[in-house]
């Protein structure tokens, strides 16, 4: 590794030379950027050779993460800040005439996730490296990951997103490593001489699944995990030959392209569940190439089968992967010749399952008929899963028919896929202790009743390293100089920062970098938008997936609200505001689309009105991102997570702004509970229902968002400017379908119910406001009770309580 600045200066520039044939002066900032990569893959490729000979060698427990989606963001700063090289490089570089943030922007944002799911798996494989843990990701190399979001004339347009038409550096293909993944055909169970039954498959069809490896690089150590992500590709198998011998070219071209769109595009839907072949194809391919090779790993270990599941870990993020469990089964039977019952100890043994929604729309079921078509030995394995579940529930609950039916895994035609994690699985966890609780007396307490040591809460948690350390670095720097370097290994340490509560002088440098931020903040939304801000107004943030159950319509109708206070009185006493919006819909939820719409109108109608635009602004940012979050989330002073109670099954955003100082705003729910048991009443504002109060009007029937209406004349007047001619209706019928949501359909999601306490908050949050110093204690608490949520705390106790694993003997 280069030893200073003078040395990754003479490194860099032979980089330049020998990969590039380019000279410094000549060289573009791509052409940097790439230099950079390649040079700091060169040092990573050392620790990740010598960690996979340590892992090989140790024959250490590995664990496999498995997951559809991985949203890793931007890697080089990160991976800089890992290597300790921030510093070198930035300097540096800067001696040659190049920032190191302008080359950061080189990189294109990997987007192969949705939203909190897929940043949750990026966090996670961040601590396991950085922790020292043998943890790998399992994921899918999409061509296209969440689409480009376009906003025209208010409408979200959607547009791939070519995440790959630049060269992607840090990624390792590796051919040689391919397998073959099945689909389709016939399969026919044989009696061989023995009387052994074994099973005949045919006619199926064959992909290659190709992998590309991405190195995960550990903080300050020698640790160099993998990220490894398939890429489907055509095989030579019969067809293919066939139709390229028969020179049917059209044939050959059509073939190909029906098997390599497997890994083609992710699916932009979270918390709906479409039913699509493809998309189930997508799930078997992971599942498929992951499982064949963590075998293929444990094989080279020559040890006895039955010892697999003290050798790895294979962990299903979501159900998405579920499938992982009859595929397990599939190979140690058909493949390696063990019988049923040694091969069902094996995955049980092995497999955990983490729960992310109780949505019910999002709980994933396949049609009977489609998993058979197209995997059929995995239908039978899983119908066989099935009945032997159900033989064994008989026994132990005779003639209980109900509970039989209602656990069963394959019902109404459809495999649940919830059903066969927790039946095949020695763990399931729940996301927030509320939302675990949620699953354990409601969602799915007869499986809790029945198998009640499998289920356990693991509160989740966010890399403080990217969050904190890489996005904030003023902020860790004043927290280094103040408590010391501890917290950067240990983050509950953060706690020490209480000492200072009194401290003016502290409180002011606290201000300062939170002025900072949003400077840079402003500077970068003139810049991106065109729209100029005052940074000295609250900056008021919600960015998150658009949904109806968060509730950015609750947002919005509050800024109408307050925009009809200041038009009636000019003098309506109100602490200047500007209120971020990030968020992108599924293309097909109509929905999610107007409520765009409706932000994009309110904007347009407040930013353009003299009468109020010193005093508030509404800015929404398009095509939000990982890296786009990490400019957002330092110059926050209130974190919007508002959703209707017991819907958001943790929330990881509520995390991030914490731990950079911001002042949540929200409900109880998800993990906001646990940072209000943290923080206590001073320090956070909550509002509205609570989920108990939410769950017992679902099952009541009780709520009636029409008498709120009639009842509360800030909720009518606002909701009547929806419909009737006002400022943001112009008298036409755009907002129709919101207004009949929330009053025609009863309001699903206590938008009504909850929009009194709502701006009772606001208002006290305005006031509250005005007292600076008071302002930045609230902060200073935030950010010192925040070490809870590291994504470290998470994974150890995965690590401990789940994977039964401990660090590995690559730490430095
Ligand atoms: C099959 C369609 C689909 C796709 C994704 C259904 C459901 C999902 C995910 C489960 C949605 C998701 O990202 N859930 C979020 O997971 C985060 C990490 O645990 C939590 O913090 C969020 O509260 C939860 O909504």
């Amino acid at each position: 590794m280069f030893s200073d600045k003078e040395d990754f200066k003479q490194s860099f520039s032979e980089k330049l030379e020998t990969t590039l044939g380019k000279k410094v002066d000549s060289a573009t900032e791509t052409d940097a950027y790439r230099a950079l990569g390649s040079l700091l893959t060169d040092e990573i490729n050392k620790n990740w050779l010598k960690t996979n000979k340590h892992y090989q060698e140790s024959k250490e427990k590995q664990v496999y993460y498995f997951s559809m989606e991985f949203l890793i963001g931007r890697l080089m700063g990160n991976n800089l800040l890992n290597m300790q090289l921030l510093n070198t490089v930035r300097n540096g570089l800067d001696e040659l005439g190049f920032s190191l943030t302008e080359l950061e922007e080189k990189e294109s944002d990997a987007g192969l996730g949705n939203g909190g799911l897929g940043r949750l798996a990026a966090c996670f494989l961040d601590s396991l490296a950085s922790l020292g843990y043998a943890g790998h990701g399992y994921g899918i190399r999409y061509k296209y990951g969440m689409f480009d979001q376009r906003i025209i004339d208010g409408y979200q347009v959607e547009l791939p997103d070519r995440w790959l038409s630049k060269e992607y550096v840090w990624e390792v293909r590796r051919p040689e490593e391919a397998l073959e993944v099945r689909f389709g055909g016939e399969v026919e169970m044989v009696e061989e001489k023995s009387g052994a039954l074994t099973c005949k498959h045919t006619n199926y069809e064959q992909v290659r699944a190709v992998p590309y490896d991405v190195p995960v690089v550990g903080f300050d150590n020698e640790t160099v995990n993998t990220l490894r992500l398939w890429s489907a590709e055509a095989s030579e198998d019969d067809t293919l030959k066939k139709a390229s011998k028969q020179s049917d070219f059209d044939n050959f071209l059509e073939h190909k392209r029906s098997l390599e769109e497997i890994s083609e595009f992710l699916y932009p839907d979270d918390s709906h569940e479409e039913g699509k072949r493809l998309r189930l194809k997508q799930e078997y391919f992971l599942v498929s190439s992951g499982v064949q090779n963590a075998l293929d790993n444990f094989e080279k270990l020559n040890l006895p089968l039955t010892t697999f599941p003290d050798h790895a870990a294979l962990h299903i993020n979501d159900t998405h992967p579920a499938l992982l469990i009859p595929e397990l089964m599939r190979i140690l039977m058909d493949e390696r010749g063990l019988g049923w019952e040694e091969a069902w100890d094996i995955t049980q043994a092995s497999v955990s399952y983490t729960n992310h929604t109780t949505l019910s729309e999002a709980l994933e079921t396949w049609p009977v008929g489609m998993v058979r078509s197209l995997l059929p030995r995995i239908f039978m394995i899983i119908d066989e899963i099935n009945e032997r579940f159900c033989q064994t529930l008989w026994e132990r609950y005779p003639g209980d028919f109900d509970r039989i039916a209602s656990l069963a895994i394959i019902a109404d035609g459809h495999v649940k896929m919830a059903h066969l994690s927790i039946v095949g699985s020695h763990s399931v966890n729940g996301v927030a202790k509320l939302h675990t609780d949620i699953l354990k007396k409601r969602e799915m307490k007869i499986f809790y009743d029945t198998f009640p040591e499998r289920f356990n809460n693991k509160t989740n948690g966010i890399t403080h390293r990217r969050w904190l350390m890489h996005a904030n670095e003023p902020l860790s720097a004043l927290i280094t100089e103040s408590i010391g370097d501890q917290w950067v290994r240990q983050p509950d340490r953060l706690q020490d920062l209480l000492k200072y509560k009194e401290d003016t002088s502290f409180l002011n440098r606290l201000n300062d970098i939170k002025q900072e931020k949003k400077e840079e903040l402003t500077a970068f939304i003139k810049d991106y938008s065109n729209i100029t801000i005052d940074p000295s107004s609250i900056f008021d943030v919600q960015i998150k997936r658009l949904h109806g159950y968060k509730r950015q319509l609750l947002n919005a109708l509050h800024i109408m609200h307050l925009y009809n206070n200041l038009k009636a009185n000019p003098n309506f006493n109100m602490t200047p505001r500007t209120f971020i919006f990030g968020a992108k819909a599924a293309p097909s939820y109509h929905f999610a689309k107007k409520v765009i719409k409706l932000i994009h109108t309110i904007a347009s109608v407040v930013n353009n009105d003299p009468a109020v635009r010193n005093r508030m602004k509404v800015v929404f940012l398009e095509n939000y991102s990982v890296s786009m979050a990490e400019r957002i989330i330092p110059a926050t002073n209130i974190s919007e997570q508002i959703s209707t109670a017991s819907k958001e099954a943790s929330g990881t955003g509520n995390m991030k702004f914490m731990m950079n100082g911001a002042i949540t705003l929200g409900t109880m729910d998800g993990a906001n509970v646990e940072i209000h048991d943290l923080v206590g009443d001073d320090h956070i504002y909550t509002f509205g229902l609570s989920s108990d109060e939410v769950l017992e009007y679902y099952k009541n029937g009780f709520y009636s968002s029409r008498k709120v209406y009639d009842e509360d004349d800030r909720v009518r007047h606002t909701l009547d400017q929806l419909i009737h001619y006002s400022p943001f209706s112009k008298g036409e019928t755009e907002f129709q379908d919101i207004y009949d949501n929330l009053i025609t359909y009863n309001d699903e999601f206590f938008v009504l119910k909850d929009f009194a306490s709502y701006i009772d908050t606001q208002a006290k949050i305005s006031e509250d406001y005005l007292d600076t110093r008071l302002w930045n204690e609230k902060s200073l608490v935030n950010i010192a009770r925040s070490g809870k949520f590291s994504s470290d705390r998470t994974i150890q106790e995965y690590a401990s309580e789940i994977w039964k694993i401990e660090p590995s003997g690559i730490l430095k």
